[in-house]
């Protein structure tokens, strides 16, 4: 079995390949193909723009095709930034700018409860499509801690931790983390899948 990683983020490919790792399925990166047709994430949900991802590469590819589409959602933000983590700060803002801007906003709040949620979306050429999903509860910190992961991990940590997900080691974060636990869902289903006659 082949599978594509709609995903042009190279973060989310090394913690996928890890997650992956002895799965009997080739992986393919979808600059493999050079042609990542990165489609417009129009959707209101993380499923919505999992599936937008998954098909976009899927139609191209014709190989079955999974997507990740993750949401750093804060509490006393309403939610914030949630389907907008990538370009909170604006577009093509980068990691360090959103770290920034969500702890500028968070400086004066004392509630500081957040979650992580993705949701990983895999769609078959015989076009049956399924998504899973993985979410971790926990805190955003008072400053940049930590040197490892990506994103958010620098402002963010998880509940019953004393480290910040980028003080921890990448088999670490994917033990517990929101993509690790979507993407545990996902390697069994992709396993019963590459059973099947
Ligand atoms: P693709 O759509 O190509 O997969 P993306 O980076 O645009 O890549 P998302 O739309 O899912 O992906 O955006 C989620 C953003 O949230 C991402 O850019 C990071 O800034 C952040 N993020 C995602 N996963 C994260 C993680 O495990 N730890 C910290 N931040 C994360």
């Amino acid at each position: 079995m082949e599978i594509v990683l709609a995903t042009g983020n190279k973060d989310k490919v090394r913690e996928m390949k890890a997650a992956f790792k002895g799965l009997k399925v080739k992986l393919l990166t979808s600059s493999y193909f050079k042609i990542f047709p990165k489609p417009r994430e129009t959707g209101k949900t993380l499923e919505a723009n999992a599936l937008i991802k998954a098909r976009a590469l899927l139609k191209h590819t014709e190989l079955a095709s999974l997507s990740d589409d993750t949401g750093l959602e804060v509490a006393a933000l309403n939610g914030k930034p949630g389907v907008y983590s990538s370009r909170y700060a604006g577009y093509g803002a980068t990691y360090d700018d959103n770290c920034r801007k969500l702890l500028r906003e968070m400086k004066d709040k004392s509630r500081r409860a957040a979650s992580f949620r993705t949701v990983v979306a895999l769609c078959l050429p015989d076009g049956r499509e399924f998504t899973v999903s993985g979410k971790i509860g926990g805190v955003i910190t008072r400053g940049r801690r930590g040197l490892k992961g990506f994103g958010y991990d620098p402002v963010f940590r998880p509940s019953g931790y004393e480290k910040s997900f980028a003080e921890m080691s990448l088999v670490q974060k994917n033990r517990i983390s929101h993509r690790g636990r979507a993407l545990k869902k996902a390697r069994k289903l992709i396993n019963a899948l590459s059973k099947e006659k």
